[in-house]
């Protein structure tokens, strides 16, 4: 694989399920990327390598997962120039708000791009347009993609027809 574009980060394996469509996103873009486990509370010193060593190794985007007390997307963009995407994890005991709150809070001076609760897809999506910014034909998939959601919506409404006739019954 070429070198990876972007690093995804979790603070653990429990975490991948929410990770995976933005693994699957980035492979749909034909995006290198990374996965790493990188816990701020239990292997901090990993932790602070991996931030300060990221923008030497050319990645261009950090995105990074974290549930519960989710002090991984902070404190990576707190050691990089990098931008930074957070995703909240959803937890069993308070479903991923203590997550987003702890991710979205970030002080002035050090900001996280934060997605909604498990959104792994809009974090690699958000990736994708950054790294467009400079890469023209990541920009050009990027449209592709749009049409790809316009025929989706097309063909929803195809399925759901004329409904004057068939109020009350379920869409097909
Ligand atoms: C956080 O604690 C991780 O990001 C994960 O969401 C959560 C639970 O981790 P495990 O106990 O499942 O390893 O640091």
């Amino acid at each position: 694989m070429a070198n990876p574009l972007v690093g995804i980060v979790m603070g653990s394996k429990s975490d991948h399920p929410t990770l995976q469509p933005a693994e699957v996103m980035l492979a749909k873009f034909g995006v290198p990327f990374e996965t790493r486990v990188v816990s701020a509370h239990r292997t901090p010193d990993a932790m602070v390598s991996y931030a300060r060593e990221a923008e030497g190794r050319e990645l261009k985007v950090i995105i990074a997962a974290a549930g519960g007390a989710a002090h991984l997307p902070g404190m990576i963009a707190s050691m990089t120039v990098l931008p930074v995407v957070g995703v909240p994890v959803q937890t069993r005991a308070l479903s991923g708000v203590d997550s987003l709150h702890s991710i979205v809070q970030m002080p002035a001076g050090v900001p996280v791009a934060t997605v909604g609760i498990d959104n792994g897809a809009n974090a690699a999506l958000l990736a994708v347009r950054i790294l467009a910014t400079s890469k023209p034909e990541l920009a050009a998939k990027l449209h592709d993609y749009f049409e790809e959601m316009k025929a989706a919506v097309a063909k929803m409404n195809e399925e759901i027809g004329d409904r004057g006739s068939g109020i009350g019954d379920p869409i097909p």
